[in-house]
């Protein structure tokens, strides 16, 4: 390839001209912004184990009461980014949230999408736009752009999940702003009862889906069911994955980021190909090897990693005996919207 003319060849006073006539050559920055084959990427793989995590955010739960935090975060931030940036990957954001007994996180909308995966504890509920959302171990829960959500706990121990938002992309566009609220009235009907039996949606009076995030709540037992029978039914099948999708349009459940569970065989190791979006792994059940890059992690219950683009993963589940359950959030929406969707086997 042609290497390009480089900054210092320039004359001073015509780098120092262009500069103040707000101007730039772009000859010395061509390779940088469109590098041959391969995107340069910050994202760099990272693993989160809970056991560390987990004492630093009960922590914050003794340091810094709700009133002071709104939401009690510690945000899982990737160097490679820049921890100031607050971003797993470039479109992505991770956090984990505690909430203790009593608590209320007060309602608000914003602009960029989250969803919820619940890590530990019971009792916690998180109302969006007046539905209520049980929180489970492994549900996930939506609350798409500019949706009302609060978060409120009446049980009896420390409920944490992994709040997953497009917040970079958003705050990239400069559109991420929020707004504050008020209690929220609870209505009734639920999405995760009303859609509850795959290929049968409501129809009241003939009339299909006026909401465009028909399901708020994806309980895990039903995912979970999900793959063990996949796994059962199709024994040669390799890649026992599931996707979390709007029941009313098939397509993904929300407009950026996507939503997967992926089961590992006992003994299993499954080489995902590598694909352009950036991805999350989170263990919901058992222990997995994951080869990103030059890392190998060991992930165990609850804990996370990631992955950059354009990268293959390898998975393994570390027992024999025992299947393993992986939540995946990548940017998979996002690219195919944008045209770079790409898979390179
Ligand atoms: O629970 O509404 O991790 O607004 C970051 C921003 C959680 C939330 C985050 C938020 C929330």
């Amino acid at each position: 390839m042609q290497a390009l003319g480089r900054l210092e060849d320039l004359p001073q006073d015509y780098r120092d001209e262009l500069a103040s006539r707000n101007l730039v050559p772009l000859w010395p920055n061509l390779r940088a912004v469109l590098p041959p084959h391969v995107p340069s990427r910050a994202t760099r793989p990272i693993h989160w184990p809970y056991a560390t995590l987990r004492p630093l955010l009960m922590r914050a739960g003794e340091l810094t009461p709700m009133e002071k935090a709104e939401r009690r975060v510690l945000v899982l931030a990737n160097p490679g980014h820049g921890l100031e940036n607050m971003k797993v990957s470039p479109a992505m954001y991770l956090g984990m949230q505690l909430l203790l007994p009593g608590e209320w996180a007060p309602a608000h909308r914003h602009t960029p999408n989250a969803v919820r995966m619940i890590v530990e504890g019971r009792g916690a509920t998180t109302t969006v736009n007046g539905e209520r959302c049980p929180m489970e171990r492994g549900d996930l829960i939506l609350t798409p752009t500019g949706q009302w959500h609060e978060h409120e706990h009446d049980g009896q121990d420390p409920v944490v999940w992994l709040d997953v938002l497009d917040l970079p992309l958003i705050y990239y566009a400069e559109a991420s702003y929020a707004v504050e609220g008020e209690r929220q009235a609870v209505k009734a009907g639920r999405g995760d009862q009303a859609y509850a039996r795959g290929g049968i949606v409501p129809t009241p009076l003939f009339e299909r889906g006026a909401d465009a995030y028909p399901m708020l709540r994806y309980p895990w037992a039903q995912a979970r069911a999900a793959l063990l029978d996949l796994a059962s039914s199709q024994p040669d099948l390799k890649a026992v994955q599931v996707t979390y999708v709007n029941p009313e349009t098939g397509r993904d459940a929300q407009s950026n980021l996507g939503f997967h569970a992926l089961m590992l065989r006992p003994g299993q190791t499954l080489r995902l190909p590598a694909r352009s979006p950036a991805q999350v792994f989170h263990v919901v059940e058992g222990s997995v090897q994951a080869r990103i890059v030059d890392q190998a992690f060991t992930l165990v219950e609850a804990d996370t990693c990631c992955a950059p683009g354009y990268e293959a993963v390898t998975l393994v589940n570390a027992s024999g005996a025992e299947p393993a359950f992986v939540f995946v959030a990548d940017e998979s929406p996002l690219h195919r919207k944008l045209g770079v969707y790409e898979v390179r086997r």
